[in-house]
């Protein structure tokens, strides 16, 4: 794309309504817009970077789950039935249609998954069977705060399971444990999984997944040899090795506050070891056995022929969410540094002096060229001045940039820089291609 040609609204100051980092070098950077407090306009930009997270998540839950797509606006009557219409509390948002019908916007899902499976399900011949979406929430949370981090409206992954007794629930517990650990560390992230309170959504058995951030809103105490450990290569059909592993991680010490427990820290943590320091929340895995496959009839006959209500888990992802943290792990002070894999562009082109003929050949040439070999690239091809280019170039974090100047002309080369570390590579003008195979591609 052409930097001239897109809508990216980046700002030079600092905007006062943002508090935290993220929150600012998104607004900054012309990633979103507030629309009414804790609500939010995804603009090109950020947009980008959200269908980027998605896809990474979405790949890898494919390989557990199946995708489906449920609406936004639900009806309050299987909220009764599960007791949480009135449990939920002022989080929820009810409202009526012109038929003074009870309506709710969904700040979760559990209800509505185990109404189409009881309609639809009715054998254990039929399990294992999990399914997700991507879907908007609403949470009327009562303090809305950090931009993406804590809003109203926000974007989750939610994938439920169903499972004929405990020990296959479990085994679907431990492969969304697995899969977590593979989309976060594919983000770049080092996601902490910690035990946690299962609050609203209940149930015995639940971890959270935790990023270690100043600006997070947990508190949590963990053991640092948790830092070190590395993501194996298993198999998602090895629950065997899968159980290993989630054993293994869950027998460090790793609490947030409402679970924490002093004297079991003390006991079990070497005082060198010891962190404690504050955590986004970018996961939350549940098991709630029949918590509501038993009010809202979700039972299957087993083996034996008799009636059961199914096991069921929950697992989510804050999607919208993890733009922030990602942005919290990775910036500097001129702005953000995206990790590949989710970056809006991977290339951006800078144009140095836009109305110099022979660097505007050149810039064009290499547009072309990154184009043809389908690498994602914004090309600031306007005539302004270099200082402001370099300087938003480095505000929206592209991996790398290209940067092609009259001096560099002069002498048969233009620049390469990688945002992250800050190193820049002079590469010939004759050797555009080389670029593409070994640093970029
Ligand atoms: C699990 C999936 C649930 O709602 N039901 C379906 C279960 N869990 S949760 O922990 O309450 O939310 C899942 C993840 O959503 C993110 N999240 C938020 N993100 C932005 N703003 C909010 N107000 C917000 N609330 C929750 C978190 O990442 C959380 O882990």
């Amino acid at each position: 794309m052409r930097r001239s040609k897109i809508f990216l609204p980046t700002l030079k100051e600092n905007p006062s309504e943002a508090s935290i980092t993220s929150h600012r070098l998104m607004l900054r950077a012309g990633m979103i817009r507030q629309s009414s407090s804790g609500i939010y306009t995804w603009l090109p930009l950020g947009y980008k970077v959200l269908k980027n997270i998605e896809n990474i998540i979405r790949n890898e839950q494919n390989l557990i789950s199946q995708e489906l797509l449920m609406p936004t606006i639900q009806d309050s009557e299987i909220w009764k039935k599960s007791g949480r219409f009135e449990d939920y509390g002022k989080e929820m948002l009810k409202f009526k249609d012109r038929h003074e019908h009870e309506l709710i916007y969904g700040p979760t899902n559990e209800e509505l998954i185990t109404d189409i499976f009881s309609k639809n399900v009715m054998s254990y011949k039929s399990l294992p069977l999990c399914l997700y979406h991507i879907q908007w929430k609403f949470r009327d949370e009562i303090r809305p705060r950090f931009g993406v981090m804590r809003g109203r409206e926000f974007l989750m992954k939610d994938a439920y399971s169903f499972d004929k007794n405990k020990e296959d629930s479990i085994k679907c517990y431990n492969r969304m444990f697995l899969s977590y650990l593979r989309i976060f560390n594919k983000m770049q992230l080092k996601a902490i999984p910690v035990a946690a309170d299962t609050g609203p959504i209940g149930g015995d058995l639940s971890h959270e997944f935790i990023i270690l951030a100043e600006t997070g809103e947990s508190d949590v105490f963990i053991d640092k040899n948790i830092l070190n450990e590395v993501i194996p290569d298993i198999k998602y059909d090895d629950s065997d090795k899968i159980a290993k592993l989630v054993n293994k991680l869950t027998a460090f010490y790793a609490a947030a506050d409402d679970k924490h427990n002093e004297d079991k820290y003390l006991n079990a943590v070497k005082k060198d070891d010891m962190l404690q320091t504050r955590g986004i929340e970018v996961g939350h895995l549940f098991y709630f056995g029949d918590k509501y496959s038993k009010p809202l009839d979700a039972n299957i006959t087993n083996i034996e022929g008799n009636n059961s209500p199914v096991e069921m888990g929950s697992y989510g992802i804050g999607v919208s969410r993890l733009v922030g943290a990602i942005i919290d792990a990775h910036h500097d002070e001129k702005g953000i540094c995206w990790p590949e894999s989710v970056a809006p562009y991977i290339v951006g082109i800078i144009n140095l002096r836009a109305n110099d003929i022979l660097c505007s050949e050149l810039s064009d040439k290499i547009y072309n060229y990154l184009i043809n070999n389908n690498i994602e690239v914004l090309y600031d091809d306007r005539d302004e001045g270099a200082g402001i280019k370099l300087a938003e170039m480095d505000l929206i974090g592209i991996p790398w940039q290209i940067r092609v100047g009259p001096r560099g002309i002069k002498n048969g080369y233009f620049e390469l820089l990688n945002r992250e570390s800050g190193n820049i590579i002079e590469i010939s003008v004759n050797e555009t291609d080389s670029i593409i195979k070994n640093i970029i591609g």
